[in-house]
């Protein structure tokens, strides 16, 4: 990649590794993962950070439940988190814990920023706290659970705490954060969400707690290490850590800060959109560009929680679905921002609708009648005629369309329009009778085999992000070579497939899913 590439900076939510990563960890990450590889592809310097969020009193009280160190427990659960990341072929460019030493470095030093410009004071702290949601709460927004006993919104117990504490001066951004939300109209995804957070704003903040002093698994406050930073505060500061923060004068942090987007759920918008800009902007570092926090996953309609022993892994979805079609399915299912339902039904269903029947049989055929009828070689198409040019035309024109979408992370429409192209394609080899031509008229049928090939090269080429190996081994089938898949040069001006180039014999790429007959 030249240094002239443009540079995008995009982020997972750091888990906790409190428990095991589940299909809601895998989801976020994969819509990155295509982010980044999308982004690659159409010569971006992409940098994709994922990692672990490894501080704080909930994982301190599951490694306790665990019964071990809390080191020894964060490293062995945040290597569950990398080996997902494995299994799902996510191209993360950098894995972050927030145990690393470049961490600890990053969040003394923003604190004492945010504390050199006067944002930060020593008080006490008397109120609500949730350890699964590490959060404070106000009286106000907690409401009755089932036993009678307070409850925080997402349904997590609270306890009261009353201990010494630094505050960061939240109340005092109100007006800053709205200036900031209205001039940058981006910055909070879907709409939902910006008005969601908006309104929280505009109903005013308090100063937010920033240290804790009844636990000690986290980073020590500088100067005063019987305080431990807000597991948040931690947190969030990763983003600028693998930057290469507080070295600002660096490569690494003058091309990639501030990021291009944080990717996160629903449930934590507010540290996002909210708290982080704010502790930044009191550090005087420039905010993200864009927080997008997609929805909520649930499994056959219920809650996905492991009391409900509902949890679904995505290493098992894998073995039994292939790994494209999860990558693929998750995507397609539900409009991204949306709140969705898994189900095997409609797992299987979008993969043999959708992946065998339409894109795979389009591919199959098309490869299987070159291999038969042109001597196993790129057929040399004659003139094209008006017919020709509608699936070549439509798969041109959706290089635009899916930039457009994926750069929204509209990525259900992306694969949509991918979708419709493919369903042309297949109406082209239905209308055109290719198996007919070979008798009657074998040099157009060349040309439509030619004209189908290309329109599948084009296909192949824009669902890398999405299924990178089926449709490498769509690329390899039609003799592509590797360094003519990114969209720079699979579309530039006379970019095509060589006519009498050798191709390998064909192989199925997307099979069906055959459900097995009860024993
Ligand atoms: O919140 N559906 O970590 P976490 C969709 N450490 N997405 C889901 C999901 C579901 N059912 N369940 C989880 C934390 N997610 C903090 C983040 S960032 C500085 C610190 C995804 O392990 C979703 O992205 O609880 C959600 O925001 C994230 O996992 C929460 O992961």
């Amino acid at each position: 990649m030249s240094s002239a590439a443009p540079a995008y900076y995009l982020t997972t939510p750091i888990y906790y590794v409190n428990d095991s990563p589940h299909i809601g960890h895998a989801y976020t990450s994969l819509a990155c993962d295509v982010l980044a590889r999308f982004m690659r592809l159409d010569g971006y310097s992409v940098h994709f950070l994922t990692g672990t969020d490894e501080h704080g009193q909930k994982v301190e009280k599951a490694a306790a439940a665990a019964g071990k160190p809390p080191k020894e427990f964060v490293d062995e659960v945040s290597q569950r988190f990398r080996t997902l990341a494995k299994t799902m072929n996510f191209s993360n460019d950098d894995f972050i814990r927030t145990t690393e030493a470049r961490h600890i470095t990053s969040c003394q030093n923003l604190w004492n920023a945010i504390k050199a410009n006067g944002h930060i004071y020593l008080s006490k702290y008397a109120g609500w706290y949730s350890v699964r949601d590490e959060a404070f709460y106000a009286e106000d927004e907690l409401k009755p659970g089932p036993g009678g006993q307070k409850i925080a919104p997402s349904g997590a117990p609270v306890e009261w705490v009353e201990e010494p504490s630094y505050f960061f001066d939240l109340s005092k951004w109100q007006d800053k954060l709205l200036r900031f939300y209205d001039e940058n109209p981006d910055f909070i995804a879907p709409e939902s969400r910006r008005n969601e957070v908006t309104s929280f704003v505009r109903s005013g903040l308090q100063d937010l707690s920033v240290s804790r002093t009844s636990f000690k698994w986290g980073v020590p406050v500088p100067n005063d290490p019987a305080h431990i930073m807000y597991v948040w505060l931690d947190a969030l500061t990763n983003y600028i850590t693998a930057a290469g923060y507080p070295d600002t004068a660096s490569e690494t942090y003058r091309t990639f800060w501030p990021a291009d987007l944080h990717m996160v759920g629903k449930d934590i918008v507010r540290f996002h959109a909210v708290y982080w800009p704010a502790f930044l902007m009191a550090a005087g570092v420039a905010p993200p560009k864009r927080v997008f926090a997609h929805g909520w996953w649930t499994n056959e309609g219920q809650k996905i929680s492991k009391s409900l022993g509902n949890v679904i892994n995505p290493v098992q979805l894998v073995e039994r679905y292939g790994l494209d079609q999860v990558r693929y399915f998750l995507l397609r299912e539900v409009p991204f921002g949306n709140d969705g339902d898994f189900s095997h039904g409609a797992m299987m269903r979008r993969m043999n609708a959708e992946l065998a029947n339409d894109y795979g049989n389009l591919v199959q055929r098309v490869l299987s009648m070159i291999n038969k009828n042109c001597a196993a070689r790129v057929p040399t198409p004659g003139a094209y005629t008006e017919a020709d040019r509608v699936p070549l035309g439509s798969a041109d024109g959706l290089l635009p369309v899916m930039r457009d979408a994926i750069r929204r992370q509209h990525f259900h429409v992306a694969l949509e329009r991918h979708g419709e192209v493919v369903g042309a394609a297949n109406r082209f080899v239905d209308e055109q009778a290719p198996w007919a031509l070979k008798k009657t008229d074998p040099k157009r049928m060349d040309t439509v085999l030619y004209v189908l090939a290309e329109t599948i090269r084009r296909l192949a080429v824009l669902s890398q992000a999405f299924m990178p190996d089926s449709s490498a081994k769509i690329l390899d089938q039609l003799g592509v070579d590797e360094g003519a898949r990114d969209f720079v040069r699979a579309f530039a001006p006379g970019a095509a497939l060589i006519p009498g180039a050798v191709l390998p014999a064909p192989v199925g790429v997307f099979p069906r899913f055959v459900v097995e007959p009860a024993a």
